[in-house]
């Protein structure tokens, strides 16, 4: 039994199958949109509702606060920035991504305030789905906030996830987004190995 765990650990780390982010360009260091798409219109100058744009550090509209992005928090950083809808829409950000059948998931990004009213009503949701509780945007501007959800794939291998705003404020309402990842939880190796182990004490229990 002992060797048939150290094979299963030895093949979920040989292959970084546990830390694979799914989600290509989710840190947008690009400097660039795609692979992603957006519902919403490119606009550089921010000042319309349902507009983003990727920027380093300038946010572009006169009443947002500057700040660096969350993967490097300097100059070599970029982002995501919204100006949210009020009237809907479809998602703010989306990305195809391919994922393994029946497998949890956790998709997490970063999130961040641009001015201080009305912070965004966000959600996860895939294919349209949604999967996570509506969760507000950080509070107060210019501070990058984790926020994550768990799911299971079903019987799909490729999937659109994606960012919803729900808010429709017209004042405030804008925010920023930064290092989206997808990532298998847990690894494959260990589900196997949680079997094994579980396997393992239900014949120590027997008499
Ligand atoms: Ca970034």
């Amino acid at each position: 039994m002992k060797n048939t765990i150290c094979v299963l650990v030895a093949a979920a780390s040989c292959c970084g199958i546990a830390s694979a982010n799914q989600v290509v360009n989710g840190g947008f260091q690009t400097g660039l949109l795609g692979p992603s798409t957006s519902t919403y219109a490119f606009d550089n100058t921010m000042y319309p509702p349902a507009t983003w744009n990727i920027v380093s550090y300038d946010t572009l509209h006169g009443s947002w606060q500057d700040f660096y992005d969350h993967t490097y928090g300097d100059e070599r950083g970029w982002y995501m920035i919204v100006n949210g809808t009020d009237q809907g829409l479809g998602p703010a950000w989306a990305q195809t991504v391919t994922v393994t059948a029946n497998t949890d998931y956790n998709l997490s990004g970063w999130f961040a305030t641009l001015i201080q009213l009305a912070p965004a009503s966000l959600e996860f949701r895939v294919n349209g789905v949604t999967i996570s509780p509506i969760f507000s945007a950080p509070n107060n501007a210019a501070t990058w906030e984790q926020r994550s959800v768990s799911f299971n794939s079903g019987n799909n291998t490729s999937l659109s996830i994606e960012i919803w705003d729900t808010n429709q404020v017209f004042s405030g309402n804008d925010y920023a987004i930064d290092d989206i990842s997808l990532e298998a939880v847990p690894a494959p190796g260990s589900l196997a190995l949680a079997g094994v182990a579980g396997l393992s004490i239900m014949r120590r229990r027997r008499p």
